[in-house]
């Protein structure tokens, strides 16, 4: 990897920072892969969650007495770490960290945070975020899930669809319309009314588990709503899940980049090897200089959200750049492995496949071009 590495050559880490993630590179690259070889079940997704546990990447950048306090930097590098392994390994850590860690620490006060993120923190329990409604993705504020204050309960009804892990979870943070505004609730297993059927036979993300969630008549205590009101509750939380998969398709792409540059040199074509012809070299470089470019750009809105002068824009310009680039650089790839770039043995296609879904959740390509047209010229074009 170090001759992918062209423009970052120092990331400023310190001591400790540098050993947490030679660790975490270590942990993905001889433990976490194994599980690409066992049947993806709910109990060694269970399992997994529980390794990232006692590894301690659960909601790392929140500083508690269950969870590390890192930077939003090193959180970058972790995710970039765990997704050159798999996206749906990336998505379990995305989700169960910015999604449903985060929403409770920020908006849920201490009792919700107690009861909740310790073992949310041990990957004893696993979390999952419901956003999406078969009638409305990217529109999200279309959302048809209501919730009713009834006494000291509000009761929730309606259906979220493509839920990450919603098929295991045991915590749920649902968005839904209360008088016309978005609210946020923290749900659980244990109250009645929830089930998850899983959507099955995906083409793409088959590491992990996703379901619906339908809600009938759930009765949620009222001290299990978050405190914060309308779309910036669920979008504050994209914002971290958001900056996370732009560095976390980095590392799929990386990944993507060496194999063809390993198989390069050992694929003799018309007398020389792949890796000593023009336009095989030609890719690369396009391939590398984006790769280096999308890591350059997401370590400086680390660098500004570490120092707390972001705006929400620059995590859309890094997503839409960084998936489409990595998703662009898989594709390349597997066209330059011939017909092996399709086989298992050399994870590409994986990678291209899942890199699909990773263009298209958490904000589409084309909503992150909305969010950004709108920027530039103070105009929406949803
Ligand atoms: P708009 O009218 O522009 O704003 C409504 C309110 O929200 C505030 N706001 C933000 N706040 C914080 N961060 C942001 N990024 C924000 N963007 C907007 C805004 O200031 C306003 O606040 P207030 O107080 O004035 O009310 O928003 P809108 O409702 O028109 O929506 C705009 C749009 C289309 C951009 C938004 O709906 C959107 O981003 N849609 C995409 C939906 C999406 O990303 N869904 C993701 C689902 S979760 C998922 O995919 C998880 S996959 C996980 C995995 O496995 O890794
Ligand atoms: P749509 O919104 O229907 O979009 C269809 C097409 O229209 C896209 O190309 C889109 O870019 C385009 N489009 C949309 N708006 C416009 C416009 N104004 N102008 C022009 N074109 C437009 N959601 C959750 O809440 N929680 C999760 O944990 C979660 N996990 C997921 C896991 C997987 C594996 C997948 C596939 C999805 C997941 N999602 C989750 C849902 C994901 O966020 C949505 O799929 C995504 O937001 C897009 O919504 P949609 O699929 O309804 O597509």
């Amino acid at each position: 990897m170090e001759r992918i590495n062209i423009l970052v050559k120092r990331l400023n880490l310190t001591t400790t920072e540098n050993i947490v993630l030679h660790s975490v590179k270590n942990f993905s690259k001889h433990h976490l892969s194994e599980y690409l070889t066992r049947p993806v079940t709910t109990d060694n997704i269970r399992k997994i969650y529980q390794e990232f546990g006692d590894i301690g990447i659960f909601g790392s950048t929140i500083t508690s007495d269950y969870t590390a306090g890192l930077t939003n930097k090193m959180y970058g590098l972790i995710a970039k770490e765990i997704e050159a392994v798999d996206s749906g390994f990336r998505s379990m850590l995305s989700v169960q960290s910015s999604l449903v860690m985060k929403p409770i620490h920020q908006y849920g006060g201490d009792r919700l945070f107690e009861k909740y993120v310790p073992d949310l923190s041990i990957g004893k329990t696993i979390g999952c975020f419901g956003l999406t409604e078969p009638d409305s993705g990217s529109d999200a504020s279309a959302m048809k899930t209501n919730a009713r204050l009834d006494g000291n309960h509000y009761i929730l009804n309606g259906s979220k669809t493509w839920i990450t892990s919603s098929p295991l979870a045991d915590v749920f943070i649902i968005w839904a319309k209360e008088d016309g505004k978005v609210s946020g609730f923290v749900l659980d297993r244990s109250m009645e009314g929830i089930s998850t059927p899983e959507i099955k036979n995906k083409m793409s993300l088959k590491s992990s588990i996703t379901g619906m969630i339908h809600l009938t008549d759930v009765k949620v205590p009222k001290e299990n709503k978050l405190d914060v009101s309308g779309m910036r509750g669920p979008l504050s939380c994209l914002n971290n899940a958001r900056f996370g998969i732009s560095f976390g398709v980095l590392g799929a792409a990386e990944y993507c980049i060496q194999q063809t540059i390993d198989y390069g040199l050992n694929r003799n074509l018309f007398g020389s090897l792949l890796a000593e012809k023009q336009l095989f070299q030609s890719k690369l470089a396009n391939m590398t200089t984006e790769y280096n470019l999308g890591l350059s750009a997401a370590l400086t809105v680390a660098d500004n959200m570490d120092d707390g002068v972001f705006i929400p824009e620059m995590i859309s310009l890094i997503k839409r750049n960084n998936c489409s680039k990595s998703l662009n650089i898989a594709r390349e790839a597997r066209d330059m492995l011939g017909g092996n770039g399709i086989t298992e043995e050399y994870n590409i296609f994986r990678h291209m496949v899942n890199l699909e879904t990773v263009n298209t959740y958490e904000g589409t390509h084309d909503i992150h071009s909305l969010i950004l047209g709108n920027y530039v010229t103070e105009r929406k074009a949803f």
